[in-house]
């Protein structure tokens, strides 16, 4: 039951809330199980005025699920491994759009962002809602698109090596709704197509998700508690400032994206090496490693 002292305004069309009227170091748990059904209906909810400590913060992350450290970002906050910062005087703006940690298995299944500094004006994030990026496709591109799985990678933080293949259409395990579960940031490839359609189609498909009817954009104030899930959006910061711009994270871990099977076999180069097969060397590897059947 949501609190009659709260006020919650959608912010866009396809997702996103600003939640007045709760304290969220104090929240209650009947208030944090209504903070998860908001969160469920709009995907992406901010909470302005909270200024909570840095134990504020990991306690309230904890309330939501077991909490997970970045794993490849060093954590300025010793006594907490779970909480990681991102500067934007040293590199920290997530310019490109992404689910989190998608390379990995589990990929998170929820961020806290607290905006501990700001610029007077740009570095808005935007964020977009995959299920009405899903349900927007024609009805054959959909068929399709349920059947295909893709490769996702760490080359963004150096790590290529790190890889895994998710659904390219996952299920949200408390919705039921589908979403379009690839990002330009970390996935590489369509499994079960040739190099050349896998390019073609995730071009379109990662560039699809950005349309801008799809999107909620937010502009921060220091202070202000941001919680989004990952499992069916992507996120984006406008890197359009030159002041300081200084977040704080905590992490939910997640659970093994779902999604129907893949109805073909994975791509792999049946006709013999050529010049050409360089383009599928990473698949190929992958699969070899996983020792994954292929065609
Ligand atoms: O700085 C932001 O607004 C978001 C950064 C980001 O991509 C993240 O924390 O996952
Ligand atoms: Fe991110």
């Amino acid at each position: 039951m949501i609190n009659q002292n709260w006020d919650v305004q959608r912010i866009a069309g396809a997702l996103g809330a600003e939640i007045r009227g709760i304290d969220l170091a104090k929240a209650s748990e009947e208030e944090i199980t209504a903070v998860k059904a908001l969160l469920s209906e709009h995907m992406v909810l901010f909470f302005p005025d909270q200024h909570p400590t840095v134990d504020d913060h990991v306690a309230l992350g904890k309330r939501f699920g077991k909490l997970e450290g970045h794993p490849h970002l060093k954590n300025p906050f010793t006594q907490h491994p779970e909480l990681f910062e991102l500067a934007a005087s040293s590199g920290g703006i997530a310019d490109e759009w992404h689910t989190d940690l998608t390379f990995q298995e589990q990929p998170s299944l929820m961020s806290i962002l607290h905006m501990v500094k700001c610029p007077a004006s740009g570095g808005d994030t935007m964020w977009t809602n995959l299920c009405a990026a899903f349900e927007a496709l024609s009805p054959p591109l959909q068929e399709m698109c349920s059947g295909l799985t893709a490769l996702h990678d760490a080359t963004p933080h150096n790590r290529p090596d790190q890889m895994t293949i998710h659904p390219v259409v996952r299920l949200h395990p408390d919705t039921g709704r589908k979403a379009l579960y690839v990002n330009e940031h970390f996935t590489r490839r369509i499994v079960e197509m040739s190099a050349p359609e896998s390019e073609a189609l995730l071009g379109f498909l990662t560039n699809w998700v950005q349309n801008p009817q799809f999107t909620v954009r937010y502009r921060w104030q220091a202070g202000t508690i941001g919680m989004w899930d990952n499992r069916c959006t992507q996120h984006y910061v406008l890197n359009d400032f030159n002041e300081e711009r200084i977040i704080q994270r905590v992490t939910v871990m997640g659970d093994h994206p779902e999604g129907d099977p893949a109805r073909w076999p994975a791509w792999t180069n049946s006709k013999g090496l050529s010049a050409a097969s360089r383009h599928d060397r990473q698949l190929a590897l992958y699969m070899k490693s996983q020792s994954i059947a292929a065609d």
